[in-house]
């Protein structure tokens, strides 16, 4: 008689256990690759760490879209910099890295953050010297492409466009440098500065066989930036987050909008209060759109038991990934805007 009863409650949890749609991953854009890699590492029992950090590296290393890793994205000096973020949503530890330089490997070295120091963020040359201290290779992240992309931007297209405002010589005609000219009258927000076409960051979230939560990013940011900037994707709640309690999120788009709302810490927020994966990414952008109806941007929802959803804006439609138990060769999920 207890064998029976120990027996039906082993079953009850594997029922529980099985009632999770987990391991699951979900990646925003059309980023297979990396889909297919972090599945690999969840099917075969990894962790979700492993799984975002080796997912977002295949991205890195084949250039995806030219907007993640090196050669993309040239700042105004022609330079790539490079922001990516892991967060460990059973430890709330994050590691991040902003306007990386010269080291390809952006969201490996931000996993070094995160295991080999107890600080979250290192930023630019300092965040170079770690990288080397940890064994990363230091080298030029310009390529031949990035470097005709400059060009004709500086060249001929007299450094069109940029994200100066208020500033002289009139930053819509000329190239700097800029000194500031102040304005009796607020500016008003004209626009996005952004597309689609300089925007795909890969964005990551997973939960393993144990139920932990990671979520990441990797990102070279804005094309034609100012030297510095630092976009949404290493900011934690900004481009991603994790909390084993309740799931994880990532976004993508113009970050230097998007991180004012802290859109994956809303999407996550939501979810802890019962709200579905995809209500949850609505409500997230929908607060952006509050402020910035026509910003171009989209938040990818996991919740703790593997459901998931996201929500756009500014675009068509935005495409992501997901593999899980039921998703193992279908294309990707499109959300209209
Ligand atoms: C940034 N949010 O640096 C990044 C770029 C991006 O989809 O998301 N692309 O602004």
């Amino acid at each position: 008689m207890i064998k029976i009863l120990f027996l039906l409650f082993i079953l009850q949890i594997e029922v529980a256990y099985n009632d999770q749609n987990i391991p699951i991953v979900v990646t925003t854009w059309n980023f297979l690759n990396s889909t297919i890699r972090a599945w690999d590492i969840l099917q075969n029992g990894g962790s979700a760490l492993d799984a975002v950090e080796q997912g977002a590296t295949v991205c890195e290393e084949q250039q995806c879209d030219r907007t993640v890793g090196f050669g993309g994205s040239p700042d105004e000096d022609g330079e790539t910099t490079l922001d990516a973020l892991l967060m460990d949503g059973k430890t709330m530890n994050v590691g991040a890295v902003a306007a990386l330089r010269r080291i390809k490997s952006a969201i490996s070295v931000a996993r070094h953050v995160l295991e080999h120091t107890t600080h979250s963020i290192l930023v630019g040359d300092q965040a170079t010297d770690f990288a080397k201290q940890m064994g990363f290779h230091e080298e030029t992240l310009t390529t031949a492409e990035s470097k005709k992309l400059w060009m004709k931007w500086h060249n001929e297209n007299h450094c069109q466009p940029n994200f100066w405002v208020d500033v002289t010589p009139d930053p819509s005609k000329h190239c700097g440098p800029y000194k500031p000219v102040i304005h009796v009258k607020p500016r008003k927000y004209t626009g996005p500065h952004v597309d689609q076409y300089n925007h795909d960051t890969i964005g990551m979230v997973a939960i393993d066989q144990n139920g932990d939560v990671a979520a990441g990013t990797s990102t070279n940011g804005a094309k034609y930036k100012i030297p510095g900037r630092v976009g949404d994707s290493p900011i934690p709640g900004a481009g991603a987050y994790a909390d084993n309690a309740v799931g994880g999120a990532a976004a993508t788009g113009d970050g230097d909008l998007m991180l004012r709302f802290l859109p994956s810490f809303v999407a996550v927020e939501e979810m802890r209060r019962g709200t579905p994966p995809t209500q949850a990414a609505q409500a997230a952008i929908g607060r952006i759109r509050t402020h910035y109806p026509d910003f171009m941007g989209a938040v990818v929802a996991l919740s703790k038991d593997g459901e998931y959803g996201a929500a756009c804006n500014g675009i068509a439609a935005f495409p992501f990934y997901v593999r899980d138990r039921n998703h193992s060769k279908s294309g990707p999920v499109i959300v209209e805007c």
